[in-house]
């Protein structure tokens, strides 16, 4: 059931592609209590941090609440008409291509199969791309070069039934903490070996039994050795290789540079002895299955990278069986929607393709459309350089931030600021995008809209309408099909619900797939004719979903869709896999005297991408509270950088300022950086901006994780911290007098750190100004180098400010206590004097609040102290686990004991 009795709805995770199944509650004060789904087949009941705290971040604040066009509030109907409009205008000057839509994995597969049809089908161009391009598109290309379509052939019970499970280019732990766990308690029943190879000791090591370190980018040489080993040492399937799949030898012959085991240590920096150990458990385990990420997909040989992995399997015919399978798992929690609707720019609809003649009379039949655009559009990086250009002059963006997260964001910035439309739909009133929008729609967001979302293993999950949305804001499917109707494309967009758009898409995956062996392994076949009440109650499920018996088993699902290819038959013309030969090549960038370290960067654990949601909880914000550097203690060294010191990172694209944290987990001559702080939270902590556009050739995804880079420590001479109730107009801190600062949330506000290279009293003047009003009134205590104010309105705290010398360390930590006290209260005035202070610690466990320093205190107060123990004592790792691995080090730290084989495990 989707309601139950007691009021709970059965709805999914808004976060990462794991789709966690959630239920949900309003409450009568119009708050959101969450749980996690017993029944849902993806977490069975858990959740990580993040989908626990999806009650604190579906607040009404900071959202946009109307439409607005060229900076002026309206009605939908004048933005609607003036979508069309512009649109339309730009279209009879300039044709079709002049007109781009960026989308984004974040959207329900309703909203992205309209936009996708309006785009390629009707307006006739095939400029619609999304943020998948930035995460799937390696996986993409590499699946349909090697399976002929875009197919993930795992499920997550593999991940329980292996023997063996490599995550490379993944910090499952941090990015699938439902899954990891999964893996975890797997694990600890059966034995099964896990192998993480990452640049880094990512908290995923926690449960490895092998850490390859691998130098970032040589992923093709470690693969094609594998390769070659497995074939030298007779460990292939003879039999699977020679009826079921094309063109190994090529393959072998490409990887023959890599045969002997010191060729692949030269490239890849692995010792041989763990490169032995490792082939040979590969070799040893029939039930293996390599799980990988952003480390594979996100470089400039990504596509190569998947299939060296995919050959691999292939050799041993390790796919489609249990526990036996590649597995690329998605980012979003609808990156795999969106690839079924066709939402990449070199994709027709439903896993149909440009190029095939019989796929385009297929689509466009079924859209009743002559317009029916006849080539692949421009991916990504090409679009922004098209609108840089003037070539498109209107990009409609949903969903996503493409100001933070395309690489070298100056040129993004400078194409959207000349670009004459930019319509941008997006829940909430300020990110970077949104500064250069023209029009602006505002979208209802999770919890408030209502449709379907695919998840890694293909399972499709209802989310579902929980609460009504501020304001106007609308489904983002309702906001294209309004604008497309006034655009003059009334029939074919006339939906009523998004049901009906759901059931027309499962129609076009079933379009000339009726036959016997069918061609398409996508297909909802079962599910193109489900009326509003099935729709209403569908249950997690699989695709394909050949039949589907909705009177007698709604939601019920066909077992045989966990795993594609159980009959060894692929979607290729002859049925056979292929192997793809790849050559290892260096990758685009390299270090050099200028530039001598590498940045690598990517997620934290409790943090999503921009943080325009996970950046509204503070309990979230506890992790890692600023945009942090990782930086190895020897290179820190050489640099002269400290822990905690301020430190500027330049690239050729530009440069950014990062609080320094000196760390073994990561090698000498790298650093790591997150990617969630924008210019919306930070002064200078966008990464993006440091990035080059290089991309991977066959699939146009950028390389995010390597970006050669110069490091040096910032001195200041001053720190300050300000918290106010409201957020500050990230300009106003932009001034002379502020080096440094960065945002982070507090349950009544926001703080921020500043760094200053100015004397206190300009630094006092100019922070005044921007959080002091003419109403507010402050009181000011001055001691010994150091300021403390906090002001008020109407008798309440409103803002605070101290300032001290760059020698102190313990800023930060009474302000958040005192906003909203009233002037009566003594509280504020011991603070001010400095009588009473909370020593700030970092929060280790985000679910039950746990500081580092209590865990601490539990370790002192309990001789031998375990885990378990700990636990008991703290409530630490009770929750979602996923801080299991940072408890693990304290422990290790505090008792100087090595528990874990891996030297320093987690970053933060
Ligand atoms: N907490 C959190 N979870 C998320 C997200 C989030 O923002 N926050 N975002 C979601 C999304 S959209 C995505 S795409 C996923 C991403 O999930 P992941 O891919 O797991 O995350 P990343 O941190 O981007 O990168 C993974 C790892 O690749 C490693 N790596 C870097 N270079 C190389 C290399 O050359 N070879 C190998 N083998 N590894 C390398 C990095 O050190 C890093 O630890 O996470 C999803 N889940
Ligand atoms: N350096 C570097 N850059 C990266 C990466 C990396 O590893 N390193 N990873 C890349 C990857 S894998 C990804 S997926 C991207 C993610 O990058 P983005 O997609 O740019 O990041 P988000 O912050 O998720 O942006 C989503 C936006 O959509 C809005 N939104 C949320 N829900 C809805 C909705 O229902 N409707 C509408 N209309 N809007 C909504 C949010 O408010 C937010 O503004 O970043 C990429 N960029
Ligand atoms: S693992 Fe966490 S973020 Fe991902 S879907 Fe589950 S609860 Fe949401
Ligand atoms: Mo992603």
């Amino acid at each position: 059931m989707t309601i139950k009795t007691d009021g709970w709805v059965k709805t999914t995770c808004a976060y990462c592609g794991v789709g966690c199944g959630i239920e949900a509650k309003t409450n009568i004060d119009g708050s959101l209590t969450v749980r996690g789904d017993a029944d849902h087949p993806s977490n069975y009941g858990k959740l990580c941090a993040k989908g626990l705290t999806l009650g604190e971040t579906v607040t009404h604040e900071g959202r946009m609440l109307s439409p607005s066009v060229a900076g002026k509030e309206c009605q939908w109907e004048h933005a609607l008409l003036e979508t069309a409009r512009q649109l339309n205008e730009i279209i009879s000057l300039h044709g079709p291509d002049a007109v781009a839509f960026y989308v984004s994995g974040q959207l329900l597969t309703e909203d992205y199969y309209v936009v996708n049809k309006l785009a390629k089908g009707f307006i006739g161009t095939s400029s619609i791309d999304t943020n998948s391009r930035l995460c799937m598109s390696s996986s993409v290309a590499g699946h349909k070069r090697a399976f002929g379509e875009d197919c993930v052939p795992g499920c997550y019970e593999d991940l329980e039934v292996a023997d063996l499970v490599v995550l490379t280019g993944s910090n499952l732990a941090w990015c699938h903490p439902v899954l990891f766990q999964r893996l975890k308690a797997a694990k600890q029943q059966r034995g099964t070996k896990v192998v993480v190879i990452d640049p880094r000791a990512t908290s995923s090591c926690e449960i490895a039994d092998l850490h390859l370190a691998l130098s970032p980018g040589s992923d093709v040489a470690l693969f094609n050795g594998l390769l070659s080993f497995l074939h030298r040492e007779k460990h292939t399937d003879r039999n699977f290789i020679a009826h079921h799949t094309d063109d190994m030898e090529l393959a072998l012959e490409y990887a023959e540079p890599f045969k002997a085991i010191d060729e692949v240590t030269m490239v890849t920096g692995i010792s041989s002895q763990d490169l032995m150990t490792f082939y040979q458990w590969f070799a040893d385990n029939d039930r293996t299955v390599t799980v990988y990420s952003q480390g594979v997909n996100q470089s400039t040989s990504g596509t190569d990278k998947v299939n060296s992995i995919i050959n691999c399997h292939l050799a041993t015919g390790r796919v489609g069986k249990p526990g036996a399978t590649p597995f690329s798992v998605t980012g979003q929690p609808n990156a795999m929607g969106g690839r079924e609707v066709g939402g990449l720019a070199n994709m027709l609809a439903a896993h149909m393709d440009f190029g095939k003649p019989e796929h385009h009379k297929l689509v466009s039949d079924f859209w009743q459309t002559d317009n029916l655009s006849q080539k692949p559009g421009l991916k990504a990086i090409e679009m922004f350089d098209a609108i840089e250009r003037g070539d498109i002059k209107a990009v409609w963006i949903m969903a996503t931030n493409p100001a933070v997260s395309l690489p070298d964001s100056e040129k993004i910035n400078r194409a959207l600021a000349k670009c004459p439309c930019v319509i941008v739909s997006d829940c909430i009133e300020d990110n970077d995008t949104l500064r250069h929008a023209t029009i602006r729609l505002p979208a209802q967001g999770w919890g408030e809209k209502s449709g379907t979302v695919t998840n890694s293993e293909r399972r499709i999950s209802r989310q579902r309408k929980l609460m009504p949305s501020p304001g106007s804001a609308m489904p983002d499917w309702w906001i294209v099909c309004e604008v497309a109707k006034k655009m003059g494309f009334t029939d074919s967009f006339n939906y009523r619900n998004e049901a009906e758009i759901f059931t027309e898409h499962a129609r076009l995956t079933a379009l000339g797939n009726e036959k016997e062996r069918q061609f398409r392994e996508l297909n909802l076949n079962g599910l193109k004719y489900i009326g509003q009440k099935e729709y209403d109650s569908l249950s997690p499920i699989q695709w394909p979903v050949a039949s589907f018996d909705c009177q007698n088993a709604i939601g019920a699902e066909s077992n045989t869709s966990a795993r594609l290819f159980t009959d060894s038959i692929f979607p290729t013309p002859n049925g056979k896999a292929r192997f793809v030969s790849v050559a290892y090549s260096l990758p685009a960038s390299q270090s050099s005297d200028l530039f001598p370290l590498i940045m690598n960067t990517g997620r934290l654990r409790d943090q999503w991408h921009t943080m325009t949601r996970t950046g509204l909880s503070s309990r979230l914000a506890e992790h890692v509270e600023e945009p942090t550097l990782f930086i190895h203690p020897k290179d820190a060294d050489a640099y002269q950088v400290s822990q905690h010191q301020l430190v500027s990172v330049s690239s050729i694209k530009g440069s950014g300022l990062f609080r320094a944290k000196i760390t073994a987990g990561l090698c000498k001559g790298h650093v790591f950086a997150p990617i969630h702080w924008s210019k919306t939270t930070s002064s200078s902590a966008s990464v993006c901006t440091l990035i080059s556009p290089e991309c991977d050739l066959n699939s146009g995804q950028p390389e995010f994780k390597i970006t050669p880079v110069r490091i040096s420590a910032v001195a200041v001479t001053h720190i300050a911290v300000v918290t106010s109730v409201t957020p500050i107009e990230p300009e106003l801190l932009n001034t002379d007098e502020v080096t440094y600062w960065s945002r982070k949330r507090l349950k009544q506000g926001y703080l921020y750190q500043i760094a200053s290279q100015a004397d206190i009293s300009s630094l006092h003047n100019a922070l005044s100004a921007v959080i002091l009003t003419n109403e507010q009134q402050p009181i000011i205590f001055e001691g010994n180098g150091n300021i403390r104010q906090v002001n008020f309105y109407q008798g309440a705290c409103v803002s605070t400010l101290e300032i001290e010398d760059d020698s102190c360390n313990t800023i930060g930590s009474w302000q958040g206590e005192i906003l909203g006290l009233t002037t009566e209260n003594m509280t504020i005035y011991r603070f001010m004097r400095g009588e009473v202070g909370t020593q700030q610690s970092e929060v280790v466990c985000a679910c039950k609040q746990v500081t580092k320093s209590a865990i601490i205190e539990a370790i002192e107060n309990n001789s031998d102290c375990d885990r378990q123990t700990l636990s008991a004592c703290t409530g630490a790792g009770t929750g979602c686990g996923s801080c299991l691995s940072e408890l693990d080090v304290i422990l290790s730290e505090q008792t100087n004991q090595q528990r874990i084989p891996i030297k320093e495990i987690g970053i933060a």
